[in-house]
């Protein structure tokens, strides 16, 4: 009863600043004589945000749950939210296509773009990410990143192969004990609460940094027998001493948000069976360490910046170390010795 008399009394911000109201105010202060389609684009993304979290929710009493019957792109089974969710992103950006141009992670190739309607911005993205954890509620989440078109011409296939450098914004959202959305345009990253009283995601971590270090490290321990001799040594030695805590989730986005919050270090290395690692450049790797850099962070392939990436492929894959800059540095130090032997 104090709980929810305690609530019941809980005031009402009446000038909360909403994901809403930041995005244009983001469009007033950097882009002010901008024809409102990046704002319009964020608005898109933050609707389709909103409906995925609301089936992820409403999941188990609509029988979303469970296997919709057909593999994606990689050879994975599709469960019956992954498809709802890559039905939502598409619409909500295709209501706005002639903005943008999109590709994701369920399809072989980018979404068929009618010429006259093509915009000016590429967006790729992973609607429902984690989805093995579906069935059991462990947090899910969407990621997206977003690219302007390298040209004014009508878009050609393997134009959104660019570099991590040329991302205008990138973000998550995280379907967890909250639904919360973390993005960046650039100037630092804000997280915004999803307020399901009035509908709104509000901001509730303005201007995010990680630690400079953190007490965390974070590995699937399943794969050690496969992994290179320097990601075994740096774990080993996390063990050593003081020790780190060991969380993983096996959510990237529930991992990564973990990571920004508490500081240390996610890792998906290379092994022996997934040589390019398993997470997928274009719409996990890069938003997430465009989220870390803009957080004061780090976010390596082992031998360089994800940024620096250059994809060949739309599904391309790359080992990830990401984090607290001490501890990727760290890590980078002994991939880099056992380089040298
Ligand atoms: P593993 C989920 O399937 C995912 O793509 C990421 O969200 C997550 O970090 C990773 O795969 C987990 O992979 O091999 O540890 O189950």
């Amino acid at each position: 009863m104090i709980f929810f008399q305690k609530m019941a009394q809980e005031p009402i911000d009446t000038n909360c600043m909403t994901l809403t109201r930041w995005i244009l105010a983001e469009q007033k202060k950097y882009a002010p004589t901008g024809t409102g389609d990046f704002t319009q684009l964020l608005a898109s993304l933050q609707t389709a945000v909103k409906a995925v979290s609301a089936a992820v929710r409403r999941a188990g009493i609509s029988d979303m749950f469970g296997v919709a019957g057909n593999v994606n792109v990689q050879g994975e089974e599709v469960k019956k939210l992954d498809v709802l969710a890559n039905e939502l992103f598409i619409n909500m950006l295709r209501k706005i296509l002639k903005f943008c141009h999109h590709i994701y992670q369920e399809n072989d190739n980018e979404i068929e773009v009618e010429t006259e309607r093509q915009g000016k911005y590429i967006v790729t993205f992973d609607p429902l990410d984690g989805s093995s954890n579906i069935d059991c509620l462990v947090s899910i989440g969407s990621i997206f990143a977003i690219f302007k078109k390298p040209h004014d011409e009508p878009l050609a296939p393997g134009d959104a192969l660019q570099s991590g450098r040329q991302i205008i914004a990138a973000g998550y959202a995280l379907y967890g004990s909250a639904t919360m959305m973390v993005l960046s345009a650039g100037h630092g990253v804000n997280g915004f609460m999803l307020d399901p009283s009035i509908g709104e995601f509000v901001l509730s971590d303005p201007d995010m940094k990680i630690k400079p270090r953190g007490k965390i490290y974070s590995i699937n321990e399943g794969y050690e027998e496969k992994w290179e001799p320097a990601v075994k040594e740096y774990v080993k030695s996390k063990k050593m001493g003081t020790p780190y805590g060991s969380r993983y989730i096996g959510s990237m986005v529930a991992d990564v948000h973990r990571t920004l919050k508490y500081g240390g270090i996610f890792m998906y290395p290379a092994t022996v069976d997934s040589p390019k690692g398993k997470l997928r450049v274009l719409y996990e790797c890069m938003p997430m360490a465009y989220i870390m850099e803009q957080a004061g962070g780090m976010a390596s392939t082992g031998t360089k910046p994800i940024l620096d990436i250059v994809p060949t492929s739309l599904h391309q894959r790359s080992p990830i170390f990401l984090g607290s800059k001490d501890d990727v540095e760290e890590i980078l130090e002994v991939i880099a010795k056992h380089a040298a032997k």
